[in-house]
């Protein structure tokens, strides 16, 4: 093995060390020849793909909808609710899986004859997660005859029972595709409708809440065709298809794998907004995010449309999100995508305060000497600390919990400050005593190998007192716990995520298609043919190839990214474009240097209808770099420790966990050049203030005394 450790800087007395993280090749599933290409063909032996029909996707390959357990009983449900006139609320969540769903569902049972369908989307901080007691209690407001979960309710025990045990008497459908409880328990409903419950025979698990409800609809239709609905309604069969953007949207947004189902799923209804034929929400949505329609691709609704619509439920209220997608009119439409744009700058603004502040405290406290990172912030946005967990994760590489005060702690707080300002030294300890029996909530995010909720899972069992709460999947899971519990709990998921994991876990690794690859996989054409061949995704990853380069020139772009002109080492005379995203803090590549990229194709159409060749590097690996990372890394770290003991010294102490100071004052004690209110950007400034001081420290020296000569 090659070795990929550096120490910084001869001889200094450092123990901080950057590794650069090993890029695998990923080893073909499939020996068939699937395409002319050999790049297209390796991609998709690697991915499994056995016959090239598997990459044609038409809807009429998609799975029988007959096949998911219970359907029948869903439509016959639904049949006599439809005949009674029923008023129907559907309970949806503040995801954009949870608003496709509810769009879904709201927008098919009135295609299909309902007249009285509503909606409500629970509060991430008043209601939680799931069909709780307390939304069912809002749902009964409207005095439902039937309730219809969307992209939740499997595990809502209490939630049905408080439907079950409801004055006025009410039907409940749960449609979900969360895995069931431990052991498989159910709660009772009148049907349940889930690929993942016990005896499913299903075949693919990997539909996202949208495409559950988008399956229930289209039997739902098959149903009512069957028995003469709409021949006695003297109606035309209505057309579901205009559901399938939402569809497509809802599964690329929630990161299910996209599996073959998935994919046709999400191909149909990107042809449909390529076609001009998306609805107005969507559509409007990517006029705000700048992007043409004609030419959508999967990640688009990942990085431009969802968080837009996540944003609402983040910041707001998920109600303006979906009455963004049901909207008829596209003006309407188009203002509400404006405040929808508003709010994730908002949220982007916030995220980047909060990493900002992830950053500092890890850095203060070391935490990446631990194996499990657990940080609490009692003023973090509670709908913001599940990115800020995944951006975290990035940085460190660790399973990460951000948490902070969602629960009754939020209330809590501001009296025990309030009554401990008074100096009533009694009545604060009594205050102080309620704070610590408060809750305090948070998102974890893990690493490949590492599976959260089990993790949370054992803890639990060997700790019944410690968790109030807890769910989620492999990678990501939310929990609560009192806020007494915290500094136990922090110890707790270092020590259980230390027994599974590994060194190499922890450093991680990059996976591409081909190593090495040469200038006949690096054309336009190709490109092309790989975008036309989506959609690429969760599980199904857009093709990445891995080659040996030259810097020809380089240019920053908006203070953080890095635009390239480079060759490959062995073939200098053609030159290529490339560019690097949010790269600029990892230091500066010199002119001639020569690097290891993992990269996509990418097509860039700027200036418009121009369309060029462009590498998108994903990971930029050079052991100068990495020397220069680590500088910078250390640096930046005793810029913050600096920070920290001013701050101190201002009277405003930053310490994790303890009473902390309202947020202004916090951000007002500290020194002028962290209160940007871009710390990123400010940083990158500072940044690159630095790798220029080293750069000037490290060139080369001419000649010295010391060189060659015996220190005796
Ligand atoms: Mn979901």
């Amino acid at each position: 093995m090659f070795n990929n450790e550096y120490l910084v800087g001869p001889g200094r007395q450092t123990t901080m060390s950057i590794q650069l993280k090993p890029i695998i090749e990923r080893k073909p599933q499939v020996e068939a020849y699937l395409h002319h290409h050999p790049v297209i063909n390796r991609v998709l032996q690697n991915r499994g793909v056995s016959a090239i029909d598997e990459m044609e996707y038409s809807l009429s390959k998609l799975v029988d909808p007959w096949l998911m357990k219970n359907m029948e009983d869903a439509c016959k449900l639904l049949h006599q609710e439809l005949l009674a006139g029923s008023k129907v609320v559907i309970v949806g969540d503040f995801d954009c899986d949870g608003a496709t769903s509810t769009s879904i569902a709201v927008e098919g049972l009135k295609a299909l004859g309902f007249k009285d369908v509503h909606f409500i989307i629970p509060d991430r901080v008043i209601h939680g997660y799931g069909l709780t007691p307390s939304i069912v209690k809002l749902a009964a407001e409207l005095e439902p005859d039937l309730i219809v979960t969307v992209d939740n309710g499997i595990a809502s025990f209490d939630g049905a029972r408080a439907v079950a045990e409801l004055e006025r008497p009410c039907k409940l459908l749960i449609t979900d595709h969360h895995l069931p409880a431990d052991g498989g328990q159910l709660p009772t409903a009148d049907c349940i409708i889930n690929p993942n419950q016990t005896g499913c025979p299903f075949p693919s698990k990997d539909l996202a809440g949208c495409g559950v409800m988008f399956y229930t609809i289209m039997a739902f239709r098959g149903y009512l065709r069957k028995v003469g609905y709409f021949e006695q309604m003297g109606i035309d069969q209505p057309n579901i298809m205009p559901l399938i953007d939402l569809v497509a949207l809802g599964t690329v947004a929630d990161v299910v794998p996209l599996d073959f189902n998935n994919r046709i799923l999400v191909d149909a209804g990107i042809k449909r907004i390529r076609a001009g034929h998306g609805r107005h929400g969507i559509m409007a949505i990517l006029e705000v995010a700048n992007k043409n329609p004609a030419k959508l691709v999967a990640s688009d609704f990942g990085f431009a449309v969802g968080p837009r619509i996540n944003a609402a439920g983040r910041l707001e209220d998920m109600t303006q999100g979906i009455n963004c997608l049901l909207s008829l009119d596209y003006d309407e439409a188009l203002e509400m995508a404006t405040r929808l744009d508003d709010l994730n700058k908002q949220r982007r603004d916030i995220e980047a305060d909060h990493v900002f502040d992830a950053n500092m405290l890890i850095d203060q406290f070391k935490l990446r000497e631990r194996k499990g990172v657990v940080i609490h912030d009692p003023s973090w946005h509670p709908g913001v600390v599940g990115i800020v967990a995944s951006r975290i994760k990035e940085r460190i590489n660790r399973p990460i919990i951000c948490m902070t005060d969602a629960g009754s702690a939020q209330e809590q707080r501001p009296i025990y400050e309030r009554i401990a300002s008074e100096g009533d030294a009694k009545a604060t300890a009594e205050a102080y005593q309620l704070l610590l029996e408060s809750e305090v909530k948070g998102s974890a995010r893990s690493i490949e190998g590492v599976h959260l909720k089990h993790v949370l899972d054992h803890i639990s069992k060997k700790h019944p007192e410690i968790l109030t709460k807890f769910g989620g999947h492999a990678m990501a899971a939310g929990l609560s716990l009192k806020f007494k519990d915290l500094e136990r709990f922090k110890q707790l998921f270092d020590e259980e995520i230390a027994l599974g994991v590994t060194d190499e876990m922890l450093l991680g690794s990059i996976e591409v298609d081909i190593k090495n690859v040469g200038p006949e996989a690096l054309s336009l054409e190709l490109a092309r043919e790989i975008r036309e061949m989506g959609p690429w995704g969760q599980k199904f990853p857009e093709p990445t190839l891995h080659g040996r380069f030259k810097v020809i020139n380089t240019r920053v772009l908006k203070e953080k990214h890095l635009k390239l002109t480079v060759s490959l080492e062995d073939d200098p005379l053609k030159k290529f474009d490339a560019i690097c995203f949010n790269c600029i803090e990892d230091g500066e590549l010199p002119i001639g240097d020569s690097f290891e990229a993992a990269f996509v194709l990418d097509i860039n159409e700027y200036p418009p209808g121009n369309e060029k060749l462009q590498l998108m590097l994903r990971e930029i690996q050079d052991p100068v770099l990495a020397k220069q990372k680590a500088l910078v890394a250390e640096k930046i770290a005793s810029v913050r420790e600096e920070t920290r003991k001013d701050s101190a010294l201002n009277g405003t102490v930053i310490k994790q966990d303890a009473p902390v100071q309202p947020r202004e004052a916090r951000i007002n004690g500290l020194p002028k050049m962290e209160r940007d209110s871009n710390p990123v950007s400010r940083l990158s400034d500072d940044m690159r203030d630095i790798i220029k001081q080293m750069k000037e420290n490290t060139e080369p020296k001419k000649h010295s005394i010391d060189e060659g000569i015996a220190p005796f």
